[in-house]
This record gives structure tokens, C-alpha cells and sequence, in this order.
């Protein structure tokens, strides 16, 4: 009876490390498996988000919006678009989302247009901001100076003169005391950016920026063909504000254009917890995939993937250590199986040897 009691119970334990091997290698493969997959395709679930989206109609029968705000001189057409500035000179507008956006990971598309009689001259542009303020108008693509988080601008006018050509996008992470300089079109500001031109297209025009905290931040853009987007800058060091709200703002001065959105379309990507270790290769698998994009002569890209470089190193490190535990734990694990194979059937063979006396 002993002999059957205990026969059962190294019997659970063996089971028990057994398949806490089988889950690890399983991880293993799943891992791999996934490694293949495109980037926030292997999130655990992508959720609309319905307060940061917005189309036609855009209003209610009240001529409101639940979750957004637009003022100033922009102009609701239910059927086409919200203008933020029509095509005329000093003309200002503005549409806020009233809730902060509380997602950690997030992508954002929306569509607009920059159009006007102008062939060439034209301006002032259209800016989407991640910001901790919101509807305060102001110089910066008529929203407020010294703010803080987020400003993408797609600016149309060249207030001086550059190496880079117009119309350009130009990042900038306001920190609430560093000005934009409009006079020089925030070059000194500028953390990411790429010249593309998404005026007057023949498609259209459409932004999409992706943020996966820890992982990667990049925005692409539809501009030239149907269903082909550009990719504008790729970051793996850009770290958001807080519950931002989101929010577009568009500004003409001597020279004007339409600035209009015409639809903005948010979704939460969420993934389950993800260790350190995890987010490091994320990383590295997503830009081991898009060295094209790092590889561009854009000086202001150089700039910025040295110090992205640098960091990476430090990531790595880190991310070499947890994997050397990783597999430490492992193969003890895999050595504990083993060993208590060996021992259980020491075990039986003893207890068979004493029952034949
Ligand atoms: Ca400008």
C-alpha cells in the first residue's frame, strides 16, 4: 500500500515538471512563430476605439459630437469632411477629442486634404497633436506654443530655408517650455521628419501613426497609390505623454489653403503584460525588418537613430542578461526532469527488487 501511495506521488510530480517543460519549449515555438508575424498583427487584440474616431456626419441632430469638440472657423460639410480653414487669408480652426486618450499602445489613421487654387504658394499647414492641453488656439499651426507632448505638422509653407524640400512633416515633443519656431519652421525642434508630398494628391491623403510603448513609434503615409503607404519615420525612442488628447488644428496666414479632415479612425492595440526581455526583441525584430527605412539620408533620421542606436545598445544588455536567466531556468528545469526520471526508476527498480524477497 506505501509503495503505491508513493508511486503515485513522484507519478504527479513527474507529470507537473514535465509539463512545466513542455510549456516552456511551447513558448519557445510560439515565440518563433510569431517572430514572422507583422508588427501590432501579433498583439493580442485590436479594440476601435470610438472615442477618437469621427466620420461623416460628424455631428448629431444637435449639431454636436459626443466625443469632439471643433471650433474657431472650422466648418462641418456632413456629407464631405470638416474644414478647419477654408482657402482664404488669417483663418484659424480647430477639432479636439473631449476625452484623453488612455491607451497604452495605439494606432491612428486619419484622412485629410490640403487643397487650394494656389499651385504653389500655399500654407500655413495642418497639424495632429498627442497633447496634455487641449482646444487652446495659438501660432503653431493654430494651436498654442510651449506645449506639451505630441505635434506631428504637415507644413505646407517654407517660413525659411532648408536642405530639405516642401511640403514637409516635422515632429516635435513639446515639453511645455521649449518654444516652436515657426520663423524657422521648428527645424531646431524637429525629431523625426520626411519631406513628402501630401498637397494636392491624386489619392487620398491619409496618415497612419502607430505607437507601441517600449516597441516602436512610426508614421506612414498614403499618398501616391492605392493601398501603398510611405513610411515617414520610424522611432524606437519616442515616448508619449500621459492620457494625451488627441487633436487637429490648421492655420493660414498671408497664403491659405483648405485644410479638411475627413475622417480620423483610432483602435487600442493591446497585448498581454510583456516582459522586458519580450519588448527588447519586439524591438529589434521590428527594426531588424525595416533597416531600409533607418538607412535613409535624411539628416535629421541620422541624428536621431545615433542616440536611437545608443540606446538600443543599453536595451540590449539588458535584454542578454534576462535571456542568459531564461535559459539558465530552463535547463535546470530540463536536468530536474531528467534527474527525477532516473531517480523514480532507481526507486521502482529497488522496490521491485525488495518485493521478490
Ligand atoms: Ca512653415
Amino acid at each position: 500500500m506505501t509503495f503505491q501511495s508513493s508511486s503515485s506521488g513522484s507519478l504527479t510530480s513527474l507529470l507537473v515538471l514535465l509539463s512545466a517543460v513542455l510549456a516552456i519549449f511551447a513558448s519557445d515555438s510560439l515565440q518563433v512563430e510569431k517572430k514572422f508575424q507583422q508588427r501590432e498583427m501579433n498583439s493580442d487584440a485590436i479594440v476601435p476605439l470610438r472615442s477618437h474616431s469621427i466620420y461623416a456626419p460628424y455631428v448629431d441632430s444637435n449639431l454636436q459630437n459626443k466625443f469632439w469638440d471643433f471650433g474657431a472657423d472650422a466648418i462641418v460639410d456632413t456629407n464631405r469632411h470638416i474644414r478647419l480653414t477654408q482657402d482664404r487669408p488669417s483663418q484659424m480652426g480647430w477639432l479636439w477629442s473631449r476625452l484623453p486618450l488612455s491607451a497604452e499602445n495605439y494606432e491612428v489613421v486619419f484622412e485629410f486634404s490640403i487643397d487650394g487654387k494656389a499651385s504653389h504658394l500655399s500654407g500655413d499647414g495642418l497639424a495632429m497633436w498627442l497633447t496634455t492641453e487641449r482646444a487652446k488656439p495659438g501660432p503653431v499651426f493654430g494651436n498654442m506654443n510651449y506645449f506639451t507632448g505630441l505635434g506631428i505638422f504637415f507644413d505646407t509653407y517654407p517660413n525659411s530655408r532648408h536642405t530639405y524640400t516642401f511640403p514637409r512633416i516635422s515632429v516635435m515633443m513639446g515639453n511645455g517650455v521649449e518654444a516652436y519656431e515657426n520663423k524657422k519652421d521648428g527645424a531646431r525642434q524637429e525629431i523625426a521628419g520626411c519631406s513628402i508630398d501630401f498637397r494636392r494628391t491624386k489619392v487620398a491623403t491619409k496618415a497612419r501613426l502607430t505607437h507601441v510603448k517600449g516597441v516602436y513609434t512610426e508614421l506612414a503615409i498614403h499618398h501616391k497609390e492605392w493601398d501603398q503607404w510611405e513610411t515617414c519615420f520610424m522611432r524606437d525612442n519616442i515616448t508619449m505623454p500621459l492620457n494625451p488628447y488627441l487633436g487637429f488644428t490648421a492655420l493660414t496666414g498671408d497664403v491659405s489653403d483648405n485644410h479638411d479632415i475627413v475622417s480620423v479612425q483610432s483602435h487600442n492595440i493591446v497585448y498581454k503584460p510583456r516582459s522586458a526581455e519580450q519588448l527588447a526583441r519586439d524591438r529589434a525584430a521590428i527594426f531588424a525588418a525595416d533597416k531600409s527605412t533607418a538607412s535613409t539620408s535624411d539628416k535629421s533620421y541620422q541624428k536621431y537613430d545615433e542616440s536611437g542606436q545608443a540606446r538600443g545598445k543599453g536595451g540590449g544588455l539588458i535584454a542578454g542578461l534576462f535571456h542568459l536567466i531564461y535559459k539558465l531556468v530552463k535547463w535546470s528545469l530540463i536536468l530536474a526532469v531528467i534527474a527525477a526520471i532516473l531517480f523514480a526508476g532507481l526507486k521502482y527498480q529497488k522496490q521491485q527488487n525488495a518485493k521478490r524477497f
